[in-house]
C-alpha cells in the first residue's frame, strides 16, 4: 500500500503558495460576476477563508459552467473559476496532509482550467509532488517489469492489419538524414519518411519501457483517457483516471469494460516535467523555420486504432515504447477517401480501413498508399494533410511533434 496521507499531527505550517491567485482573484471575481456567477462569487470568498465546503461548492459551480454547452463555447472565465476553486480545494488537502486528493484535484485545475493561474497550478503541483513521490510504493510489486517485453509475431500481427498491408509500397526509411536533405528531399516535397537513429540520445529511451518508472514520475497524476473502439464509434467515451489505474489496465489487457483504454492526443509533458525533461524536440520540426505548435503523447495498449483522418501540421511521430503500423493516403486522395461532412469530423474519413464497406467505397482497395512499421527508437514525418491511419501493433508509446508551415516553404 502505497500512504501519501500524512499524519494530521503536521498539519499546521503547510501551505501552498498562490502568487497568482493572491493578485488576480479580485478582478477574476469581478468578472465572474459580471457574467452572472454571483453564488460563486460569494462561495469563493468564503473558500478564499479557508472554508473547504464552500471550496467544494465552488468548484461544483463552475463545473457544471464548463459543460454547459459544446467546449469551446465555454467563457474562458470559467475555465479560470474552476481552476480557483481547484486551488482552494487542493490548499485544504494539502494542509491536511491529503496529498494525492490534492494532486488529483491540481490535475483536475489544470487539464480542465483556464490559463490564467496555470503557474500555480503547476507550482503547487511540484510541492505536493514531492510529498507523494518520498512515500510512493509500487502497486504492480515488481520493480522490473517492462511496458513491452513480450517477441513479437509478425505472422500473428499481421493477420490483424487492415487487407493489402504491407503488400506494395513502404514508406522510405533513412538514417543519419541531414536537416538539408530533410528539408530538400521531404519537408518541401511533402513527402513521408521513417527517420531512424534520431533518439538513442533520449532519456526516454532508458526510462520508458518500464512501468516502475512512470509509476515513480507519474502515478499519482491524473490524465484524461479514451475508451472504446476509437472516437468515432458511438459507444466511445472519455475518463479521467489516475496514471497508475491506466498503467494497471495496459499490465492487465488494455481493455476496460468499454475497450481499449488509450491515453491519445494529450499534453503530457505539459503536465508532467519528468516526462517532459526525459525528450527532446527534434531539430527536424525547425529545419523549415516554422513554429511548434503541440507535444502530444500516445500511450495505450496493442490494439488501439486511430482511425483515417488528416491534420494541418507537419508532423513528426516518434515511437519511443513498442510499435505501430501505419498507413498514409497522399492528399490528392481526399474525395476518394469521402470525408465526413460537418466541421467536427471533416478531417476523418468514413472508410473504416479494418472493416471497409465494399458496397459503399467500391474503389477505396485500389488507392495508393504507403505503409510502414515504426518501429522503437524511429520517426515518422507526416506532412500536413496526408491521410494517416495508426494501429499500434504491441503496447505503444509515442510522441507527436505538430509544428506550422515555415516562410522557407513553398510546399503546397
Ligand atoms: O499514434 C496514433 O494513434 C495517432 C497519431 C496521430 O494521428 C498523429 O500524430 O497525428
Amino acid at each position: 500500500m502505497s500512504t501519501t496521507t500524512a499524519s494530521r499531527g503536521d498539519a499546521p505550517s503547510r501551505n501552498l503558495a498562490t502568487p497568482t491567485l493572491d493578485r488576480e482573484s479580485g478582478a477574476l471575481l469581478h468578472a465572474i460576476s459580471e457574467h452572472g456567477g454571483y453564488a460563486y462569487v460569494s462561495m469563493a470568498a468564503l473558500a478564499a477563508g479557508g472554508d473547504i465546503r464552500a471550496a467544494e461548492a465552488a468548484r461544483e459551480m463552475a463545473w457544471e459552467q464548463l459543460h454547459s454547452g459544446p467546449w469551446h463555447s465555454v467563457l474562458p472565465v470559467w475555465r479560470d473559476a474552476y481552476s480557483m476553486a481547484c486551488l482552494h480545494v487542493a490548499r485544504h488537502h494539502y494542509g491536511s496532509g491529503e496529498f494525492k486528493e490534492a494532486l488529483r484535484v491540481l490535475d483536475m485545475g489544470i487539464i480542465m482550467g483556464g490559463t490564467l493561474l496555470r503557474k500555480d497550478l503547476d507550482s503547487a503541483i511540484d510541492k505536493v509532488s514531492e510529498q507523494t513521490r518520498s512515500v510512493r510504493v509500487s502497486h504492480l510489486g515488481n520493480s522490473e517489469h517492462r511496458l513491452v517485453d513480450r517477441e513479437f509475431d509478425v505472422a500473428e500481427v499481421l493477420k490483424l492489419l487492415p487487407v493489402k498491408s504491407l503488400s506494395s509500397k513502404l514508406v522510405v526509411k533513412k538514417s543519419a538524414l541531414s536537416l538539408e536533405k530533410f528539408l530538400k528531399d521531404h519537408y518541401l516535397c511533402a513527402s513521408p519518411v521513417v527517420i531512424s537513429d534520431c533518439m538513442a540520445h533520449w532519456p526516454a529511451k532508458a526510462r520508458w519501457n518500464s512501468l516502475d518508472y512512470l509509476l515513480r514520475v507519474a502515478g499519482d497524476r491524473t490524465v484524461p483517457v479514451e475508451v472504446g473502439k476509437n472516437y468515432l464509434c458511438t459507444e466511445w467515451k472519455q475518463e479521467l483516471i489516475t496514471f497508475s489505474e491506466f498503467l494497471q489496465r495496459i499490465n492487465s489487457d488494455g481493455c476496460s469494460h468499454g475497450g481499449p483504454t488509450y491515453l491519445a492526443q494529450h499534453p503530457l509533458f505539459d503536465q508532467i516535467n519528468e516526462l517532459r525533461r526525459d525528450i527532446f524536440i527534434p531539430d527536424y520540426c525547425f529545419a523549415g523555420g516554422g513554429e511548434l505548435q503541440s507535444l502530444n503523447a500516445w500511450f495505450g495498449p496493442a490494439g488501439t486504432v486511430t482511425p483515417l483522418h488528416h491534420d494541418p501540421h507537419h508532423n513528426i511521430l516518434a515511437q519511443v515504447v513498442g510499435k505501430k503500423y501505419i498507413r498514409l493516403y497522399a492528399p490528392s486522395l481526399s474525395e476518394e477517401l469521402f470525408p465526413h461532412s460537418g466541421t467536427m469530423l471533416s478531417n476523418s474519413s468514413q472508410v473504416d480501413l479494418d472493416d471497409i464497406d465494399e458496397r459503399k467505397f467500391p474503389k477505396v482497395q485500389d488507392l495508393e498508399f504507403v505503409d510502414c512499421i515504426l518501429e522503437e527508437g524511429e520517426m515518422l514525418y507526416i506532412p500536413p494533410k496526408w491521410w494517416h491511419y495508426v494501429r499500434s501493433l504491441t503496447t505503444s508509446l509515442s510522441v507527436s511533434f505538430w509544428w506550422s508551415e515555415g516562410e522557407t516553404s513553398d510546399a503546397s
